[in-house]
């Protein structure tokens, strides 16, 4: 039987289905959905998507999204109403965006595990996995000095895909982040947090992202 709502399997915490979320609630798509325990995944999701990362999102004409970033794409290209698309901004800015992501997602994250959860790499020395990762909080810093959000003087995607990942690597040590000198990043990452979008889409014991 179709679903009347996409079906969104998501976790709570996780960096990837927060983005995934935030561009749903923003898009004001409804969706139904299934907190997924990790270390539990339900079978209808790995019968859905193999690879067993949340999100997912299964589409009411059956298809599946399992990549956040096109989660994202799916429901900002149907309704954007605050215009985060970079393309709407500029093709330089489309361009600025993707790359920025593209290394949040890669040595970023890469240096923010390995920071966070060092016993998961017994065989590899841990210890400059903040300094590694500051590189991309300083290059963040750095625009954040000159303009209020990451693309400039609006909110935007990239604003949203990255801010989970920036929250995690702050919140390792607290301490550290609110005395390092990264003071565009810190007053970027206290808005983002307090923003009511944030608050909405971290709500626990939702059954429906929207009503
Ligand atoms: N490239 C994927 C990555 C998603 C991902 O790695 N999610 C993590 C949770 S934050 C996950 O599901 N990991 C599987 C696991 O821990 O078993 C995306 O953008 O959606």
């Amino acid at each position: 039987m179709p679903n009347l709502r996409p079906l969104l399997y998501t976790f709570r915490r996780c960096p990837y289905a927060m983005r995934a979320r935030m561009a749903l609630y923003s898009a004001g798509i409804q969706v139904d959905i299934i907190e997924v325990a990790l270390k539990e995944k339900p079978a209808e999701m790995l019968a859905l998507s193999s690879k067993g990362t949340v999100p997912v999102l299964q589409l009411k004409d059956g298809r599946v999204l399992d990549e956040s970033l096109a989660i994202m794409d799916w429901a900002l290209n149907k309704n954007d109403p605050d215009h985060w698309l970079p393309e709407s901004i500029s093709g330089a800015a489309a361009k600025a965006c993707h790359k920025l992501i593209a290394e949040n997602d890669s040595s970023f994250k890469q240096a923010l595990d390995r920071y966070k959860y060092p016993q998961r790499y017994p065989n590899e020395d841990c210890s400059d996995a903040r300094d590694d990762g500051l590189v991309f909080l300083n290059k963040l810093n750095t625009q954040l000095i000159s303009q209020p959000y990451l693309l400039g003087e609006t909110l935007s995607y990239a604003d949203i895909a990255i801010f989970p990942f920036v929250r995690q690597f702050a919140n390792v040590d607290f301490g550290w982040f609110e005395n390092s000198q990264l003071r565009g990043l810190q007053i970027w990452l206290d808005e983002r947090v307090n923003s009511q979008l944030f608050k909405a889409i971290m709500e626990k014991n939702r059954t429906l992202l929207l009503d």
